[in-house]
């Protein structure tokens, strides 16, 4: 699975981007091409962290597509496995959200990005399972592309509905809480989620504890916006379309792609002023 060269006569470190539970991420430069990379150091302690990486490895090594975050190589380092992928000089849609207002102009671009990625995923019987704001990157150009694919599953056709419950509370599909067997449209809940943090800088329930926001999906229906009349109709009825309570009346996301909301949009490079106004 992994390259057994040693990296570090490959690359060269130049900062550390981020962290989190599994280690950190920096951003790299290749030695032969002089192109960025970014490296997820992930720390492979625990058996549930390995078979996590080595999903996320073999998903990553077969997605490829221009709308999600492509995987170049990776290598062991001991218990340490760097798993090297493209560089989204832009950051994520959630530093986005919390530094303006999108209008919904913009929205509709970020959505059709989004949903050729999920689109590309759900033909290929990949789940995402986290699709949420900070796991949606961005370059500078305009690009926006699903990232983060630790959490993703691949169906087979022996098992083509999963029943594990994971992903990040607020953003779970109804299906997920209530432990039903689900298929690929817990993604696109979850990405009607990110509609709200669009509109509202937050998800639904964001001020409460995980479990009573697990509690409040299960019993909710469709998250109602909080000031619906500062949205378009056409939004609204994307948002509706999304999150559908029962999967069967959810869209897909190749429905979604037909949508008057996401027809409608420009062309992603017209995104690159407002990644850039943010990063500056
Ligand atoms: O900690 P923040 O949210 O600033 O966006 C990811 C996150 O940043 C970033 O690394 C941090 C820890 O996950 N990140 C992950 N993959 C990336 C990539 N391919 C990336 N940044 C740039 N390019």
């Amino acid at each position: 699975m992994v390259n057994h060269e040693n990296p570090m006569t490959k690359y060269i470190e130049l900062e550390n981007i981020g962290s989190g539970g599994f280690g950190q991420v920096v951003r790299a430069l290749n030695n032969a091409t002089g192109g960025e990379v970014a490296i997820k150091k992930i720390n492979l302690q625990g058996l549930r962290r390995k078979q996590l990486t080595l999903n996320e490895i073999m998903i990553m090594k077969r997605c490829r597509s221009p709308s999600v975050v492509n995987y170049l190589d990776s290598y062991l380092l001991g218990e340490e496995l760097w798993l090297v992928m493209e560089y989204m000089d832009g950051g994520t849609l959630s530093d986005v959200i919390s530094q303006t207002h999108l209008s919904e102009d913009q929205m509709a671009a970020i959505s059709r990005e989004c949903l050729q990625g999920l689109d590309f995923l759900h033909l290929n019987h990949v789940i995402h399972r986290d699709v949420k704001s900070c796991n949606i990157l961005l370059r500078t150009d305009g690009s926006v592309k699903l990232g983060d694919f630790g959490l993703s599953t691949q169906l087979t056709p022996e098992k083509s509905r999963q029943c594990t419950v994971t992903g990040t509370p607020w953003w779970m599909a109804p299906e997920v809480v209530m432990r039903q067997p689900y298929g690929p449209k817990v993604d696109i809940w979850s990405f009607g989620i990110v509609g709200f943090e669009m509109v509202e800088h937050e998800p639904p329930h964001w001020n409460q504890s995980p479990a009573s926001a697990k509690r409040l999906i299960a019993t909710g229906g469709t998250p109602q916006l909080r000031w619906p009349k500062l949205v378009s109709a056409l939004l609204r009825d994307f948002l509706s379309c999304c999150l559908q309570t029962d999967e069967e009346r959810r869209w897909s996301a190749d429905e979604l792609l037909q949508h008057p909301f996401v027809t409608s949009a420009k062309p992603a490079c017209t995104l690159a002023p407002l990644i850039n106004s943010v990063k500056k």
